[in-house]
């Protein structure tokens, strides 16, 4: 059976996945309204979030082989949260804050940061089981939450149009800059981590003066 059938109505099955991401989105984004609140640095520079539309969950799904049985676990960012951070101890603070929440449970974590990709891609990312309440009742979804710095994000956002221009297949000049261009981020983030414990010294020294 294709999934195509096996979802008998996309836009009730997309709704509470859409109302996940819509509510994620407004709960980081106070969280770094807070941090400002408080004249805090903020670990969240911005928040962005999407579902997949049916025909990215299909294609998806045929690309990986994916039965339709297997949509929930399969496709595990029909639901997905990008939180992009100045700096790479931001991301753990942020994991930090995420893993402490009532309101879901993180289910799983796959750190790409401690372990690049072969691609040079590095993130770190977060599968929630979210509940969500609709008219129905209660209903778990899982959200994808990719927590990465300005640097991985532009990294990975320029990849991912290269990917598609190219369908993974890079010529090799291609495919060497973005190698340089992932250890050129990599390296930034080193210097901002750098630039960023400088400043931390300087306020220490200036409050105790
Ligand atoms: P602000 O602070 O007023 O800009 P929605 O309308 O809710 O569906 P959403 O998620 O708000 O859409 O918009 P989108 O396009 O996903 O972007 C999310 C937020 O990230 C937006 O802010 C963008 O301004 C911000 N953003 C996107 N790219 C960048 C970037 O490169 N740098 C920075 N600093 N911000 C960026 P808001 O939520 O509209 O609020
Ligand atoms: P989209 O919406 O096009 O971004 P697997 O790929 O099997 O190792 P899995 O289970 O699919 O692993 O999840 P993974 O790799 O943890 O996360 C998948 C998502 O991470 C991708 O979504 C991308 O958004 C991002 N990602 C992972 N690897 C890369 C990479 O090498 N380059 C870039 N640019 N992004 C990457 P999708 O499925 O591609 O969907």
């Amino acid at each position: 059976m294709l999934a195509d059938d096996f979802i008998e109505d996309w836009d009730l099955f997309l709704a509470p996945y859409q109302q996940a991401v819509e509510e994620l989105k407004l709960k980081l984004k106070n969280i770094r309204k807070e941090y400002h609140a408080l004249n805090r640095h903020a670990p969240i520079e911005f928040v962005t979030g999407r579902t997949k539309t049916k025909e990215s969950i299909l294609e998806k799904m045929d690309v990986r082989n994916i039965a339709p049985e297997a949509i929930l676990d399969g496709v595990q960012d029909i639901a997905g949260i990008r939180i992009m951070c100045q700096f790479v101890e931001d991301i753990y603070e942020v994991a930090n804050l995420l893993m402490n929440r009532k309101d879901f449970k993180v289910i799983l974590i796959r750190d790409y940061i401690q372990h690049r990709k072969p691609s040079g891609y590095r993130s770190y990312h977060m599968v929630l089981e979210y509940p969500v309440q609709r008219a129905s009742g209660e209903v778990s979804v899982i959200v994808e939450v990719q927590i990465r710095t300005l640097a991985m994000n532009f990294w990975a956002t320029i990849e991912h149009s290269l990917n598609y221009k190219y369908s993974g297949e890079y010529p090799e000049v291609i495919l060497k800059r973005l190698e340089r261009a992932s250890e050129a981020a990599f390296l930034l983030d080193e210097e901002m981590s750098e630039i960023r414990e400088e400043i931390r010294e300087a306020i220490q020294i200036f409050d105790r003066r």
